[in-house]
C-alpha cells in the first residue's frame, strides 16, 4: 500500500468510529495535514449528522467550508466530543510531536477541549522515542533569539524556520537532536521559556486513541 492509502485507510477508521457517537448538536474538532485532509472529505459525506467542526488551522477551516461543512469559534462550540487529527511522530504510549504544519498551538487548544482525542497517522510515525522529527516551539517573534539560547541550553539545535508565519502571526524554531526520552518534562522545559508560546510534544495531553495504518489493516491502540 502507498503512503496515501495507508492514510486514506486511518481516515475512513476515524471516520467509521465517531458517526455512530453524533447527533445533530455534536461538533467536531479537525486538524490539519494531509491526513487531517482525507479525514475532511469523508466527514463531508456525513454533514447532515452533525452540527459543524471546530477548525486547529485557516487551512483547514476553508477545506470545511468548501465542503459545506458549518465551522464555529471555538469560544462558542461548547463541548466537542472529538478532535481528529494526524502527528508527525507517535510512540507507543500515544505521546506525539506534532507541528509540521505550523498549526501546534491551535491544534493543542483543541485537543485541550475534546473529551477524546483520535490521532490518525500512517506507521511511518512511529516511533520508539520520539524526537527524529525536530520538535517545532511557537515563539513570539521579539524572542526568538533568547529561546533559541535558552534551547541550546537544553541540549537542543534550534533552526528558525524560515518565511513561515503561524495564524497566530508568530514563527516557528524546529528544535533538532533533543533528548525527548522523557517527554512531559522536556514539553514542561520548553513551555517554560519565556516567550514560547507553545511547543509541538502533545505528552500532557497525549492521544487517546491512536489509528495507525500498516500494511496489514489499521491498528487500534489506546
Ligand atoms: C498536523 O499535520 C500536524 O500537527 C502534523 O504536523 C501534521 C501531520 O501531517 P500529515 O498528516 O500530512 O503527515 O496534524
Amino acid at each position: 500500500m502507498t503512503q496515501d492509502e495507508l492514510k486514506k485507510a486511518v481516515a475512513k477508521a476515524a471516520i467509521d468510529y465517531i458517526a455512530p457517537r453524533l447527533d445533530s448538536e455534536s461538533v467536531i474538532g479537525v486538524g490539519t495535514g494531509s491526513t487531517a485532509n482525507f479525514f475532511i472529505d469523508m466527514l463531508a459525506e456525513l454533514k447532515t449528522e452533525f452540527d459543524g467542526a471546530v477548525a486547529s488551522s485557516e487551512a483547514t477551516a476553508e477545506r470545511l467550508k468548501s465542503h459545506g461543512i458549518p465551522v464555529y469559534d471555538l469560544n462558542s462550540a461548547g463541548e466537542l466530543e472529538f478532535y481528529v487529527d494526524g502527528a508527525d511522530e507517535t510512540n507507543e504510549r500515544l505521546e506525539l510531536i506534532k507541528g509540521g504544519g505550523a498549526a501546534l498551538t491551535r491544534e493543542k487548544i483543541v485537543a485541550a477541549v475534546a473529551k477524546t482525542f483520535i490521532c490518525i497517522a500512517d506507521d511511518s510515525k512511529m516511533v520508539g522515542i520520539l524526537g527524529n522529527f525536530p520538535l517545532p516551539v511557537e515563539v513570539i517573534p521579539m524572542a526568538r533569539s533568547h529561546v533559541g539560547r535558552e534551547v541550546v541550553k537544553l541540549g537542543g539545535d534550534p533552526v528558525y524556520r524560515e518565511g513561515v508565519v503561524t495564524d497566530n502571526g508568530n514563527i516557528i524554531i524546529d528544535v533538532h537532536n533533543m533528548d525527548i526520552s522523557q517527554p512531559i518534562r522536556v514539553e514542561e522545559q520548553l513551555n517554560n521559556i519565556v516567550g514560547v508560546v507553545t511547543n509541538g510534544l502533545f505528552a500532557r495531553r497525549r492521544a487517546d486513541l491512536l489509528l495507525l495504518g500498516t500494511k496489514d489493516g489499521v491498528k487500534s491502540i489506546s
